[in-house]
This record gives structure tokens, C-alpha cells and sequence, in this order.
């Protein structure tokens, strides 16, 4: 027999392949999230120009026991995308001032993160019993079958906001399929509002958010071998007013190729060619109830900051 000796292919293959192939070039936002990316991430989320984490945080403070009430006793908390956990302290506990135990499942992709949001749990709150999930909730919805009760789902960060409008409703239409009526979810949803607000959490003075940007082709230098140089790339964030959206590209500032090594691929762009890497879709509160109504909930309250610069959204599955 021989032996082939097999370096592990990088999972970013065909997303890299395929997103520069095609004309306009785009790359997942997905592909922002390896360990240096989700720290600048986390760095973005303190950034003076960036309100949504901290305006949701204070609303979640600040409306928690209202959503306790709400939703009643013996519920079970299931957050998508739930990373550190961060935020979701304070409804854990308003919910077990009402309830003896509450059971509490994580689901992330990351498990470092789901063993930092486990730990930090455990350690404030006993009564919560931690369950983490690791995995990929968009593709995998079946998890939810295995909470046996009363759900609370939490969706917060306006993590909604990656998704084309089609996709957001075929992903609340597939986590309603396992809910039951009575069942709860609590979305967080950034909302439109002036460019003078929006444009600057995504082009932020300190610039933490074009190196989150950039860390895309820095990424692909690491594990694939590309040649990028950060420094022939400009970061831009627009607002696309016809699709609601922020989005983020990276621009060629010259004609220039590069090349990545390890998949055997040339990238050739011109002066002012972009790599179009994130929509950020803005929410009002009206699209978000017509988004919920649709895909089987029912808005039962939106708390919003004296701003309403962001939405927190609590609906009920009918
Ligand atoms: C994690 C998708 C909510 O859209 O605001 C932050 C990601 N991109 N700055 C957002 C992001 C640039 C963020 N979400």
C-alpha cells in the first residue's frame, strides 16, 4: 500500500475559489471568523461608532424581567449563534428568579466559544444548567428537537442582518418548524436610521473595522498561500438605500494579480475592482413584523432605545 501523506485541506477552499472566480467577486462574511478575526470582532463591538452591542446589551438589562414575565415558566434557552454568551446573562438570570433550574443551550460553531460562554455560566449562575451545542445551526436545524419543554430561542446581535431578505425568512421558517405554539423567540435587529449613525460603525476612526475587513485576504494569505498585500486593498462601507443594506467591500487600489498558492489560482484585478465581503441588511420595525408574521410568530413587544437604533423583538409562535 502507499502512503499518501495528506495536508489537511483547508475548509475555505471553495468558498475562496469560487468568490474570486465570479464576476463581481464576492467572499462569504463567514470567512471573517477565524480566531484573529473574531477577536477583531470582539474589538469592534467596543468601538465608540459601534452602538448595536451595547444598545442591545442595555436593552436586554434593562427589559429582562419584562421578558421573564413574558414568557412564563419552565422555559428551556436555546441562542443561535451564541459565541461568548456575553449578553445573555441577564435574561438567564431574571429567568431563574421564576423558575428553580434553567436549562440553557448554547449553539455555536466554535467551541472554544461555547467553553468560555459554559464557564463564565456556571460560575455566576447555578441554577442554569449549561448544554452546549456545537454546530452549524444554518445548515442543521434538528438540534432543537432534542429540547424537550418550552422554548425560549434567542437570536440577538442582529446576526440576522448577514442574510439576503430570502434567506432570513427561510431560516425563521425552518426554526419555527420546531417550535410548538406558545414557543418563543427574541430577535435583535439593528434598524435603518441616518448614514450619519450607520456609515461610521462600519468605517470606524480607529479602523479596527477595515483590518476585520482585510483579515478576509490575510486569512487566505495564511491558509492557502495567497500573496495579498493588505496595503493595495482600501476598505469601503456603503449604504445601499434600495436594499437597506450596509455593505462591505475591499478595493483594488491598482491593476494588480495575486496569486494563491495552494489551490493553483490567479486573481487578476483592476484599478477600483471590488471583492464585495459583507451585507449588514437594516431592519425597520414594521419589515421585521412582516418578517415574523410571515415565517409562522407573532410580535407580542419591539423595545427599542430612546434612539431606536436598535430592535429587541419578542414573538410568540402561533
Ligand atoms: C455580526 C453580522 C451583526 O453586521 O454589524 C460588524 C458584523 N461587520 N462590523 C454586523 C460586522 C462589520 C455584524 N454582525
Amino acid at each position: 500500500m502507499i502512503a499518501i501523506e495528506q495536508r489537511p485541506v483547508s475548509e475555505i477552499v471553495g468558498d475562496v475559489f469560487e468568490g474570486l472566480t465570479r464576476t463581481p467577486k464576492s467572499l462569504p462574511p463567514r470567512l471573517f471568523y477565524d480566531a484573529a478575526g473574531s477577536a477583531l470582532f470582539e474589538e469592534i463591538t467596543r468601538l465608540p461608532e459601534y452602538y448595536l452591542t451595547r444598545t442591545e446589551s442595555g436593552l436586554l438589562q434593562q427589559y429582562a424581567r419584562a421578558i421573564a414575565a413574558r414568557v412564563g415558566t419552565n422555559v428551556n434557552v436555546i441562542e443561535l449563534g451564541a459565541g461568548t454568551a456575553a449578553k445573555t446573562g441577564t435574561i438567564l438570570k431574571a429567568l431563574s428568579q421564576r423558575q428553580l433550574r434553567v436549562n440553557y443551550y448554547p449553539v455555536d460553531i466554535s467551541v472554544s466559544a461555547l467553553q468560555v460562554a459554559a464557564a463564565s455560566l456556571e460560575a455566576n449562575l447555578p441554577q442554569v444548567r449549561v448544554h452546549p451545542v456545537a454546530t452549524n445551526y444554518i445548515a442543521d436545524s434538528g438540534f432543537l428537537d432534542s429540547v424537550v419543554g418550552k422554548k425560549l430561542v434567542l437570536y440577538l446581535g442582529s446576526s440576522i442582518g448577514n442574510f439576503e431578505p430570502d434567506e432570513a425568512l427561510d431560516l425563521l421558517h425552518r426554526m419555527r418548524a420546531h417550535m410548538d405554539v406558545g414557543d418563543y423567540l427574541l430577535l435583535g435587529t439593528d434598524l435603518v436610521k441616518d448614514t450619519s449613525v450607520l456609515l461610521p460603525a462600519y468605517d470606524d476612526a480607529q479602523g479596527v473595522t477595515a483590518r476585520f475587513n482585510k483579515n478576509v485576504l490575510a486569512r487566505i494569505n495564511r491558509e492557502l498561500g495567497g500573496n495579498f498585500d493588505l496595503d493595495l486593498f482600501r476598505h469601503v462601507a456603503l449604504w445601499n438605500p434600495d436594499r437597506s443594506r450596509i455593505e462591505m467591500h475591499l478595493e483594488s487600489t491598482l491593476d494588480q494579480t495575486a496569486k494563491v498558492k495552494l489551490i493553483g489560482l490567479e486573481v487578476p484585478f483592476k484599478k477600483g475592482e471590488r471583492i464585495h465581503t459583507e451585507n449588514s441588511y437594516k431592519y425597520t420595525i414594521v419589515s421585521v413584523r412582516d418578517t415574523l408574521r410571515s415565517t409562522g410568530f407573532a410580535v407580542e413587544s419591539t423595545w427599542t432605545d430612546e434612539n431606536a437604533c436598535f430592535g429587541t423583538h419578542l414573538a410568540r409562535a402561533v
